[in-house]
């Protein structure tokens, strides 16, 4: 490995050589190179957008936020970072979030370390090299040592499957490619596609301005209060101050937020004693509502049955058409199996007179036609149509992509039957290529960080050993995808359609996406198997 931190010249014809290719500069890519470049090895990231941010690059609709508190989504990693950079908001919003991850990527000099614009086409092993030969679609080409996926798990965007989509006339686009300059709704005509959190913090910023909203709805969801306010000056030094504590209280908890369930069963309070736990965490900001409700709401139907009631009662006060409350309440599956959205105004949004929710499991959209939607019963006409249909997650950033490892053989045929991984961090077949995307269920950057630290500790060993070559042995694959598969049964999660599940998109095979253990187990798993020279890894 090349003991320099010096950016490598740009290259359009010539082959960049590096020690880590790293796929993506969002939280996760940044992060990474950072350490990598600590290290002194050479760097470089591939990222398809023209900016840094990821996630915070690609998804600028109005009302795109953080439903974990800003400064528990902050990077950890720098003290002096923590003391410079103010939050405006408990909950801040895309441009801040954007322009933190520019602060960041500027403050440690990694943007003459980025190539921007460039989607990776494929990326093959070279096996007698020992080494990967990426391409971008533009025709850029790397070579590296170790390539490492940092492409997030809400990256590939998802279009319907909907006949005519091409023939819309008017001005459409998926939420996560939002245009960069302003969209003008003042007395537009808009539909929209979908009802997931996307949809829930998008739909009552443009309900402002619309001149008419028409929302199709499939499944609605249980959205509760994201109760956001702006960070005062008191605030934000208490903040700075206790961040110590803030990341030792991620560092405690199940999926590494601020909040951790309550190790009461429901059942084990009365009626009365229930509702006031109820009406107590309701009223707090955040996923106080999800994450810190009884633990037994996630395993026992009857425990989730009784606080999903009191959530349905809560949608119900909200809208003053009975019949319209009812459409919007969900029936069909547990609370909390699906992500919950965190919302500002979106109940009350349909009591508007210029807002129609269409359910489209009532009456199925057709078609689009070249001037708007054609469901079963209707036609709608639109000046704008956005899809707020989400993502293939997790996996779908990486198949999309012409991964080839040992043989020849592709990323698509080694998980034809779902994710493989061991520890979630590497593929049998693989060699030298790490996946830091995120496939805990955790507040990605507390799992980020760590990640990204054990990737870069695992490249420093192997330059102190000599070792060129990492690979999961297919024996410890095997034996971590039956325990993280065994640790969702009895979980309400996998009783339910979402993306969690891979549902979402048609073909997809049906599995839960993320480690289910929890934060700390992962973090101690992983730590166990670096002080064990990374035990169930072929190095050699
Ligand atoms: P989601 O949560 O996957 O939501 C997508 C929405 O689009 C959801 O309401 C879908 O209904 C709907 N959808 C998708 N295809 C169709 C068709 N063909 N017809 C009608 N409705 C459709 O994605 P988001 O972007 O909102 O959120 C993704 C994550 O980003 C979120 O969890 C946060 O972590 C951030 P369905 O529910 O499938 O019936």
């Amino acid at each position: 490995m090349t003991q320099t931190n010096q950016a490598m010249p740009a290259a359009n014809s010539a082959v960049i050589d590096v020690d880590a290719l790293i796929i993506g500069a969002g939280v996760s890519g940044l992060y990474q190179l950072y350490r990598l470049l600590q290290l002194g090895l050479t760097a470089r990231i591939f990222e398809a957008g023209g900016g840094v941010g990821g996630t915070w690059y690609w998804n600028r609709y109005p009302g795109a936020r953080f439903d974990s508190e800003s400064y528990s989504y902050a990077y950890s990693f720098s003290q002096e970072l923590l003391e410079e950079w103010d939050w405006t908001e408990h909950y801040s919003a895309q441009p801040e979030n954007e322009r933190y991850l520019n602060f960041v990527a500027d403050k440690f000099h990694l943007k003459p370390h980025i190539e921007f614009d460039a989607r990776i086409k494929s990326a093959i092993y070279d096996e007698a090299a020992n080494r990967w030969d990426i391409e971008t679609i533009t025709g850029l080409r790397a070579r590296a040592r170790f390539l490492i996926s940092a492409v997030g798990i809400l990256s590939a965007s998802h279009m319907p499957n909907i006949p005519g989509i091409e023939t819309f006339k008017g001005q459409s686009f998926h939420t996560s490619r939002w245009p960069h300059e302003r969209v003008n709704f003042a007395g537009k005509r808009v539909g929209i596609i979908g009802t997931g959190a996307t949809a829930v913090q998008l739909i009552p910023e443009i309900a402002k301005e619309v001149g008419h909203l028409t929302v199709f709805q499939r499944t609605p969801n249980y959205c509760a209060p994201l109760r956001n306010s702006k960070i005062d000056a008191e605030t934000q030094q208490k903040i700075k101050a206790s961040y110590p504590e803030i990341f030792q209280k991620c560092r405690d908890t199940f999926a590494a937020f601020m909040q951790d369930f309550d190790p009461r069963r429901a059942f084990d309070l009365t009626k009365e004693e229930r509702h006031a736990f109820y009406e107590e965490i309701w009223a707090q900001p955040g996923f106080t509502k999800w994450f810190g409700c009884f633990h037994d709401i996630m395993t026992d139907e009857r425990a989730n049955e009784d606080y999903a009631e009191f959530v349905r009662n809560k949608i119900r006060a909200r809208v003053k058409d009975p019949v319209i409350a009812e459409k919007l309440v969900p029936k069909d599956h547990p609370f909390g199996a699906r992500r919950i959205p965190l919302e500002t105004g979106y109940y009350e949004v349909y009591n508007q007179a210029n807002v129609r929710l269409v359910d489209v499991r009532e009456s199925p959209i057709e078609r689009i036609t070249p001037t708007g939607v054609k469901t079963g019963n209707a036609e709608y006409e639109f000046d704008v149509l956005i899809y707020a249909t989400g993502f293939d997650a997790i996996t779908g950033e990486l198949t999309r992509m012409d991964i080839r490892g040992v043989g020849g053989r592709t990323l698509n045929a080694a998980w034809a039957d779902g994710p493989r991984t061991y520890l979630t961090l590497q593929t049998a077949g693989f060699p030298n290529f790490f996946i830091i995307n995120g496939a805990v269920f955790c507040n990605f950057t507390r799992c980020a960080e760590v990640v990204a630290e054990w990737v870069s500790t695992c490249l420093d060993y192997m330059r102190n050993k000599d070792f060129k070559r990492i690979e999961a042995d297919p024996e410890a694959e095997e034996a971590w995808t039956t325990h993280a598969n065994s640790l969702t049964e009895g979980m309400l999660f996998t009783k339910t359609d979402s993306w969690f599940m891979g549902t979402n998109v048609p073909g997809k095979k049906r599995t839960f996406l993320f480690y289910a253990g929890g934060a700390p187990a992962f973090r101690n798993k992983c730590a166990e198997v670096a002080a064990k020279d990374y035990e169930g890894f072929v190095l050699s």
